[in-house]
C-alpha cells in the first residue's frame, strides 16, 4: 500500500512512477500477448471479468506493487474503463497532441487511474508519454492542449523495462516522436473506482509537514495567479480524499468557502 506522501506526490503532480516492478519474464511475454491482441472489453466490467484468473493482464495488476498502489488510489474491485495497447512506430515523424484523455471531467471527489505499462527499456530517443507534471485538475476538453508545444517542467518518459506509470485521468499527456528503430509499446488499462475513494492507503503519516509541503509544491509552467488555482483544486482533491473537510494549505479554500450563519442579534 502507498503511504501519505506518495498519495499526496500523486494528487501534486497527477501520477506515480514505478520504476520496473514487472519482472523481466513478463516482460518478455508481453510483446507475444500484444501480438496476439487482447480481448475485447465492454466499458465498467469487473476486473476479475475482464481479465480472467491466469490472463498476462490479471498478472500484471496484481503484481504485489502494483496492487497496493492501485487499491491505495482506486480502492478494491474497481472495474476496468478499457485497455489498449500504444505504439509509436520507429522514424514515424510526428508526434501526439497533448491531451487528456476525456471529455471536461468536474469530478473533485473521485478519479480514474490510468496504469501505463512499459514492457521494455524506453530511452530518449523512443518516443516515451509526454507529461506535464500537475496539469491533471486544470480541466480542459480532450485535446485542446494540443496547440502547446512544450511546458516548462514537462517530462518526456525514458524508463526501464517493466516500468508502471498510474496516471490521474486529467493528466495532459501524449505519446512523444519515435526517432529511433525500434517500436516502442505502452499498455494502457483504465480503471473506475467503485467504493468512495477515502483514507485508502496508510494513513500514519498523514499529518507529516512533508504532506503538507508537497500538497502546496508550485510547477515551473505555472502562472503566478492561476497556478494558485492548482493547489486551490489540490485541497479540495485533499479533503475529499482524507475526509477532512478542514485541511488547507495558505487558509485558501476556508477563506473563499466562509459563510457563516446569520446571527440573531436579539
Ligand atoms: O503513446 C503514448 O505514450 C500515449 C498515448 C495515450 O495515452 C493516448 O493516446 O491517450
Amino acid at each position: 500500500m502507498l503511504n501519505s506522501g506518495q498519495v499526496a506526490r500523486f494528487v501534486t503532480h497527477g501520477f506515480l512512477r514505478l520504476d520496473g516492478v514487472v519482472p523481466p519474464t513478463m516482460n518478455e511475454e508481453a510483446l507475444g500477448v500484444f501480438a496476439a491482441g487482447l480481448p475485447a472489453v465492454p466499458y465498467g466490467t469487473p476486473l476479475p471479468e475482464a481479465f480472467p484468473h491466469g490472463s498476462f493482464a490479471r498478472r500484471l495488476v496484481t503484481l504485489p506493487a502494483v496492487a497496493g498502489a492501485l487499491e491505495s488510489l482506486v480502492g478494491p474491485e474497481p472495474t476496468v474503463d478499457h485497455h489498449f495497447v500504444h505504439t509509436r512506430q520507429p522514424h514515424e515523424g510526428s508526434a501526439q497532441a497533448l491531451h487528456a484523455d476525456a471529455v471536461i471531467d468536474l469530478r473533485f471527489d473521485a478519479f480514474d487511474v490510468q496504469l501505463m505499462y512499459y514492457p521494455h527499456d524506453v530511452t530518449e530517443d523512443m518516443g516515451g508519454t509526454l507529461l506535464v507534471p500537475g496539469s491533471h485538475l486544470r480541466r480542459t476538453n480532450e485535446s485542446d492542449t494540443g496547440r502547446y508545444q512544450n511546458l516548462l517542467g514537462q517530462i518526456r518518459l525514458a524508463c526501464p523495462a517493466g516500468t508502471v506509470l498510474l496516471l490521474h485521468h486529467g493528466i495532459w499527456h501524449g505519446g512523444r516522436r519515435n526517432d529511433s528503430d525500434a517500436v516502442r509499446y505502452m499498455y494502457k488499462i483504465r480503471l473506475n473506482p467503485t467504493v468512495p475513494q477515502i483514507r485508502l492507503w496508510h494513513t500514519t503519516d498523514l499529518d507529516d509537514a512533508a504532506v503538507r509541503e508537497e500538497l502546496a509544491r508550485r510547477f515551473p509552467w505555472y502562472e503566478e495567479a492561476a497556478g494558485r488555482l492548482e493547489i486551490h483544486n489540490r485541497i479540495r482533491v485533499w479533503r475529499a480524499l482524507t475526509g477532512d473537510p478542514t485541511f488547507d494549505v495558505d487558509h485558501w479554500v476556508t477563506r473563499i468557502t466562509n459563510r457563516p450563519a446569520q446571527r440573531s442579534r436579539a
